[in-house]
Formats: C-alpha cells, structure tokens, sequence
C-alpha cells in the first residue's frame, strides 16, 4: 500500500469529518479541505470580466464521480461509514481489487444533456466535476495514463460530451482535479529522499500534461478546482503549487483559481476553504463554500443514512447566507454508477431551482448588505440601488423596521410577479402581510433612496 493512502487510511483514525461520522457532530462541521488561517495580505481583488461573472455567479454545482460510485460506501457486505470517494483508504482496499471496479464502471444511463437542463432547472450558474480524484481515475481519455474511462467497458470520453451539453444551457464549466493520487507510481505523500524528489518532480510533469489537455481540449474552462494539498510533499513545497498555478495561468489567462492550488500560503483568486460550513462573519477576501446535501458524503452512497439529507429549504438557507456575505455557494451531487442522477439529489435541486426561478433576482450578482439589528432569519443582499431581504422566518409582527436606511418604495417577489408594501415611519418601515407568501423564504425588495451609500 502506498505512503499516500496508508496516512489517508490514519486519517480514519482521527477526529476528521471527513472520516467519521457521528449523530452528534453538527452538520457543517470542519473537514480536510477546511482553511482559515490562510494569509489575506497579498490578495488583490480580480476585477476582469471572468471573475466579475464567477462572482456574480453565486451558485454552482460540483459533481463527485467516478470509479467508487460503484461500490457506492459498501464493501464486502459492509456498510463503510463516511465520505464514499474515500472507500479505498477506508476500507483497505488493495489496488487490484480496487483497479476491478473499473470493468464494472459502464454508466450506460449517463445523458449529459439530461444532466445539463437538470442544473439548468437547478438555477446554477457553473458546474465543477471531478475529472481525477484522489484515487487517481480520471474521467477523460487521457493520453497521460491508462488509468481512466477507456479502460472502462464504457470506453468514451465522459468530459467532452459533459464540457458541451453545460455549455450549451449556458451554464459555465470548471474542473475538479486532485493533487493527490493513490494511483500514480509518481506521486508522494512526503518526499524524505532524493529518488522521492525525482518522483514527484516527474508527477509534476504528469499533472501539468494532464491539466494542458483539460484546459485545452475541452473548450473554455472557468476555473479548475484544485484539492488535495495537504500532503506534506506539497504543503511544504509552497513552490510546486505556484509553478502549477502559473502553468494553468498561462494556458488560460482568465482562469479563475481557488486558493487550494497553493500550500496554505496564500489565497489565490479567492477562499475555496469553507468546505461544508459557511465562515461566520464575511471574509475580506472572495470566497466560495463548497456543499454536501448528505453529511459528508460527496461520492454516491448507497444508502446514505447519517443523520439524514439537508432539506431543500436549508440549502436555500446557506446559499442565501452565502450571497448576503458576498461568497459563492457550490451544492454538489454524486451521480450513480449507472450514470443517473439519484433522486434525493434532483428533488433539492428542482426545489432550489424553483425557488431561484422567482426569487434568483435577491441572489444572483448580489452582494452583501449589511442592515444593523436584523432579526434571525433574515438575510440582505445589494445590486446597486436595489437591496433584498430574504426571509426565512416571516417576521413575528406585520410591520418591518429596518435600522440605518432609507427606503423609496418595497415589494415582494411572488410567482405572480411584484406585489407592492408600505412603506412608512421616515422611510424605514415597511408593512407586511401577516402570512409569508413563499414556503422556502420570501423576498422583499427594497428601492433605496439615493442617499443611501453604496
Ligand atoms: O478529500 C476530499 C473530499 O473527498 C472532497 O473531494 C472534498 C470536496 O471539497 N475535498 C476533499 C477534502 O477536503
């Protein structure tokens, strides 16, 4: 077994959500990915065209699929508990049985297209997939390894058709890819001697050869979503992530690029760290929280118990919250190993997508708005000199004061269209009806008067 997994199969061991899994952990708990001390200092706020759009993006979906949807969290007639992308190290798989898996792998049911208008009717603005993980299985046709979908019974690209199909809904496209790599004979955990360095110098390589096809045979890629960093072969190695960086840069100049291509050091173009939580004060910097609907599995499960699937209003919740501190909200998905998307999964994102399709106005290209004193439950975001307050607790009385602004005119957002409120008391006050028109969140709108700072 390699160095890699073997620390991956310790990290089993500890106290991660990642890998255990538990009734009484909350359900945004702190993971892998998770940073929060990384320094702000040297950030600057990108201002070009891509990052305006990503930014004003707000919600994307990322899919986990590939070779470990097929035993789907259960190995040998056992229920293995925690994140199922993780299988092999959980469960000590050895990499001939594991390699196996890759004759089963024949998604036979997988329709791009179909998977496109479902992230469509979702409201997501960009989709990330993983096109390698951990376990080193990459989803295209990769002329760097064997170790990928043609040598699968289903033989064809899965990105290409993917890449288009999003595309063509309009929605923006971004590649996962892992750092780490259970598979590659390159890679290390930790380089202790000189014949480690050369390996990993020669996975550097490979990465690169790699990231040139995703970035360049696949039509234009917003971002590449790096994971993995936290071996100490690359956190250590600040200078490996920034030759990745400056690679991927100079094949696509607008990339937009999360802070894990670098070793902790730095944030990149912004903070991909908040992995299933939101940070709980605005960052200074642009961020992004990446979403699973389940506890902590990102891969297909089988049969996802934990404690349960976050409902479709939750999630709601958190992409608001999100938007009301100016970050973007990833919500991700594992697909079946037949190629489906599982139903637990298309409930929540019709459920978003309809609440976005009357409400997506309060969401998209928003950012924060700070209001002194608003009670729970109740988000504000900006777009110029409109404003929102997203309620998802109708207040308690039917009039709303609003400290520290001044208000023009107000409306709901309803499926009927605007339905205008009062507004009194100095242009604070606004008059509600006593039911909330929305069973998610209801949404008022606000024309702010002019001397009301932007
Ligand atoms: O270990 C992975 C995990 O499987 C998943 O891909 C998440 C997504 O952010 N990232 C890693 C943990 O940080």
């Amino acid at each position: 077994m390699r160095l890699g997994i073997i620390l991956a199969a310790l990290a089993v061991q500890l106290p991660s959500p990642v890998c255990a899994q538990s009734n009484s952990v909350p359900n945004l708990a702190k993971s892998l990915g998770d940073t929060t001390a990384a320094d702000t200092k040297g950030w600057v706020r990108r201002t070009d065209p891509a990052m305006e759009k990503w930014r004003a993006d707000r919600f994307g979906i990322m899919v986990h699929w590939g070779v470990y949807s097929v035993p789907g969290g259960w190995w040998q007639g056992k229920e293995v508990h925690g994140a199922a992308e993780w299988i092999k190290a959980f469960a000590k798989i050895s990499q001939p049985d594991y390699d196996a898996l890759l004759t089963q792998f024949n998604p036979t049911n997988y329709d791009p297209v179909a998977w496109a208008k479902q992230f469509k009717a979702a409201g997501a603005k960009y989709v990330v997939i993983t096109t390698k993980h951990h376990d080193g299985f990459c989803l295209w046709d990769s002329k760097f390894t064997d170790y990928d979908v043609m040598s699968t019974p289903y033989k064809k690209d899965l990105l290409k058709p993917f890449a288009d199909a999003v595309r063509a809904e309009g929605i923006d496209v971004g590649f996962y890819y892992s750092i780490i790599d259970w598979h590659n004979p390159d890679y290390r955990a930790a380089i202790k001697t000189e014949g480690d360095k050369a390996a990993y110098a020669r996975y550097l390589e490979y990465m690169k050869s790699q990231l040139r096809e995703l970035l360049t045979e696949y039509g234009p890629i917003t971002t590449l979503w790096f994971d993995g960093r936290w071996d100490p072969s690359y956190k250590t190695r600040p200078e490996i992530g920034k030759d990745l960086e400056a690679y991927c840069r100079s094949l696509s100049p607008g990339l937009v690029l999360g802070d894990r291509v670098r070793a902790y050091d730095s944030i990149a173009d912004y903070n991909s760290g908040f992995e299933r939580r939101l940070p709980e004060t605005q960052p200074a910097t642009d961020w992004e929280s990446c979403m699973t609907m389940t506890e902590n599995s990102w891969g297909y499960h089988r049969t996802w118990t934990g404690n349960g699937w976050k409902t479709p209003q939750y999630l709601c919740e958190l992409l608001t919250r999100s938007a009301a501190m100016s970050g973007n909200f990833l919500v991700n998905i594992g697909p079946e190993p037949n190629g489906r998307i599982r139903p637990e999964e298309t409930s929540r994102l019709n459920r978003i997508g309809a609440w976005l399709k009357v409400n997506g106005e309060a969401i998209y290209g928003t950012k924060a708005f700070p209001i002194a004193e608003l009670p729970a439950g109740l988000y504000a975001t900006r777009k110029g000199n409109r404003a929102y307050i997203i309620a998802f607790r109708w207040p308690d009385t039917d009039r709303l004061k609003l400290k520290g602004i001044s208000i023009r005119d107000a409306a709901l957002l309803t499926q009927d269209g605007m339905k205008s409120v009062s507004v009194e008391g100095g242009n604070t006050i606004i008059g509600l009806p006593s039911e909330a028109p929305n069973a998610i969140a209801s949404v008022i709108t606000l024309q702010l008067n002019d001397s009301t700072v932007e």
